[in-house]
């Protein structure tokens, strides 16, 4: 009797056993060797040489996208930005799109510029409350020291990127200027391992988006702490920094989905319209219907001046934008202006999937 009871838990076993082996062989994934981003602090002094290269070689490299404004390469990710800001801030699709951003940045390093490493990211967490004396700034192979004020300007006057001339920016102007910074060690709290963690430990999208994209979170710390051009949320990409910042925050992204993947990598959510729209910001408070304390919406997302020329497109409706309602859903299209191909949310999930291929150390 008991040998029976055990053959026919055996025989269960193996039937629920197969159809998962089965499922398992006939799965091919397209990401086979993920190429790894790594901590700037933790690179050789060969391989942060090499990304900075890379990158004045984007900025020497004439666009040819015709985007608006963009001179070179490295202009033309920055118009992308541009137009697309109002619907990639205070919105939910705020992280899909960053991820797409950067990746088509990394793309951009490699293909254009035979750059042979992964998109490095800003531990932050090592410089909270400190960012005056980052390496990134400090030491050579950097990214320039702090600006320095002359009137409305706080030119970085050191590094390989002291001379650049942005064409785009501040905000949705199109006007040569250079790339300013004004370090604030006072706004950096944010980025701390301790912020990070309470972000980490939230248990939905909505929560972590919050937690992350708020003022007092790690994305204002690092816009803020490293000042003038950084704190544009339009026209912040034209300080190269900017992208090892917002890897920096996929990374947190990609460690949250990772606690649960089988969740994770689907859960979206939160309004796809901007909060100066007067859609709710679930970092909650402020002026303007959600932005977050501290936030002046009218000088972060002014109105449009058609002298202005940097903004081609109106913010699409939400039917355009691939979603049938106000809300964010997997279907959500990103634009990337032909930098890399559009994708949908659902597509840019997963670090390792069809489009992405990519892991963090
Ligand atoms: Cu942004």
């Amino acid at each position: 009797m008991l040998s029976q009871i055990l053959l026919g838990l055996c025989l269960l076993g193996d039937s629920l056993a197969a159809p998962l082996v089965e499922t398992r062989q006939t799965t091919t994934k397209k990401c086979v060797s993920p190429r790894v981003r790594k901590s700037w602090h933790t690179l050789s002094t060969a391989e942060r040489q090499a990304y900075i290269d890379a990158e004045l070689c984007l900025m020497s490299k004439p666009g040819t996208l015709g985007l608006r404004g963009a001179r070179s390469k490295f202009d033309e990710f920055q118009a992308v930005h541009v137009s697309q800001a109002e619907i990639a801030h205070f919105v939910g699709q705020f992280f899909p799109f960053h991820r797409l951003y950067v990746w088509a940045h990394e793309e951009a390093l490699r293909k254009e510029c035979g750059y042979t490493g992964a998109q490095p990211y800003w531990d932050e967490t090592v410089d909270a409350g400190a960012f005056s004396k980052s390496i990134l700034f400090s030491e050579t192979p950097g990214f320039g020291g702090n600006g320095v004020r002359n009137g409305s300007l706080a030119c970085i006057q050191t590094g390989p990127f002291a001379s650049y001339k942005n064409p785009i920016g501040p905000g949705y102007k199109l006007a040569d200027h250079c790339i300013g910074r004004w370090i604030s060690d006072m706004a950096t709290s944010g980025a701390s391992q301790a912020t990070v963690n309470t972000c980490l430990a939230k248990t939905n999208y909505l929560d972590f988006w919050a937690c992350v994209e708020s003022s007092t979170g790690p994305h204002g710390a690092g816009h803020g702490g490293v000042g003038a051009d950084m704190t544009n949320p339009v026209s912040s990409p034209g300080d190269p920094i900017f992208y090892l910042h917002h890897t920096w925050l996929d990374r947190i992204w990609a460690k949250w989905q990772a606690q649960s993947p089988e969740v994770r990598l689907k859960e979206i959510g939160g309004n796809n319209k901007p909060a100066a729209a007067g859609f709710p910001f679930p970092g909650g408070g402020g002026p303007a219907g959600g932005l977050p304390p501290g936030f002046d919406p009218g000088m972060f997302f002014p109105p449009f001046d058609p002298r202005d020329l940097a903004r081609p497109d109106d913010v699409p409706e939400p039917l355009v934008m691939g979603d049938v309602g106000t809300n964010v859903t997997l279907t959500h299209k990103l634009q990337m202006y032909g930098t890399v191909p559009d994708q949908t949310v659902d597509e840019v999930m997963d670090i390792q999937g069809d489009v992405l291929c990519y892991d963090y150390d």
